[in-house]
C-alpha cells in the first residue's frame, strides 16, 4: 500500500502517526500529481489527501475512512479499544478534531496567516481557540482517565490539530495556550510519549514551520 502525504498536512500526519505507532508497511510518498491541480481531482474526487492506494491499485481518500480500513485489514496491533462504549468514546476524540477543534480554531489561525491579512486584531479567533480547548478540558474530564487505558485512534487524530493550533498560538502572541487547562497539557504529554506520535508530530512541525518560512 502506499499512502500520499505531505507532511505538514494535519489530517495526513494522524495517519503517518498510525502507520509510524504500528510499524506498517505502507509506503509514503508525495502525491503523484501536484495537489489542488485538474489531474489531481481527476484521480482522486474528493481532491484532499491523504489518499491511500491500495494494492489493486484502487485508492481510498479521507484520513479517518483510511485509519479504519488500516485497523481492519492489520487487526494484530490493534489501535482500537474493546466494546461498543470506549469505541464512542474513542470517536468522540476524533468528531472533537474534526468538528471543533479544526473549523473553529486552526482553519481561521491558519486562514489569517497564508492569507496574509496578519496576526493583529485577532482577538476573536483566539477566544475561539480558548473556547475549544475549555471544551477539551471537559471532556478529558467526562471521559474515562486516558492514562488508565491504551492509546486510540481518537487520540491519534486529535494530537496533529492540537500540535498544529500551538505552534500557530504564539504567532498571535499567545505563548502558553495550555496554561489554564492542565488536562489537555497532561493528555499531550501523554500522547507524545508514543514513539510514533512524536515521530509524526516532528515531521509535520518541521514541514510546517517550513512552509511558514522558519
Ligand atoms: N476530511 C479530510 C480533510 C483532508 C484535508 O483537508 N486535506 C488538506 C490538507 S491538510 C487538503 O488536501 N487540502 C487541499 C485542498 O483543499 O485543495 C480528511 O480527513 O482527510
Amino acid at each position: 500500500m502506499k499512502l500520499y502525504n505531505l507532511d505538514h498536512s494535519p489530517y495526513a500526519t494522524r495517519v503517518r502517526m498510525q502507520i509510524h505507532a504500528k510499524g506498517l508497511d505502507v509506503a509514503i510518498q508525495p502525491p503523484p500529481v501536484p495537489l489542488g491541480s485538474a489531474e489531481f481531482v481527476a484521480r482522486f474526487p474528493l481532491g484532499k489527501i491523504p489518499v491511500l492506494e491500495l494494492d489493486d491499485g484502487s485508492h481510498l481518500p479521507d484520513s479517518w475512512v483510511i485509519m479504519e480500513y488500516l485497523e481492519d485489514v492489520t487487526p494484530a496491533t490493534s489501535l482500537c479499544p474493546e466494546g461498543a462504549t470506549a469505541m464512542a468514546q474513542m470517536q468522540l476524540l476524533a468528531r472533537y478534531a474534526d468538528t471543533y477543534l479544526g473549523p473553529s480554531a486552526l482553519f481561521p489561525l491558519f486562514s489569517l496567516i497564508t492569507s496574509g491579512a496578519g496576526t493583529e486584531g485577532a482577538e476573536a479567533q483566539m477566544a475561539a481557540l480558548d473556547e475549544e480547548l475549555a471544551r477539551l478540558e471537559r471532556l478529558l474530564a467526562y471521559l474515562p482517565d486516558f492514562e488508565q487505558r491504551a492509546l486510540h485512534l481518537g487520540d491519534i487524530a486529535l494530537a496533529p490539530h492540537l500540535e498544529y493550533v500551538l505552534l500557530l498560538a504564539p504567532m498571535f502572541g499567545i505563548q502558553q495556550p495550555l496554561q489554564n487547562y492542565a488536562r489537555v497539557a497532561a493528555w499531550q504529554d501523554w500522547v507524545r510519549s508514543d514513539e510514533g506520535v512524536a515521530r509524526g508530530a516532528a515531521e509535520m512541525l518541521t514541514a510546517v514551520k517550513a512552509f511558514f518560512g522558519g
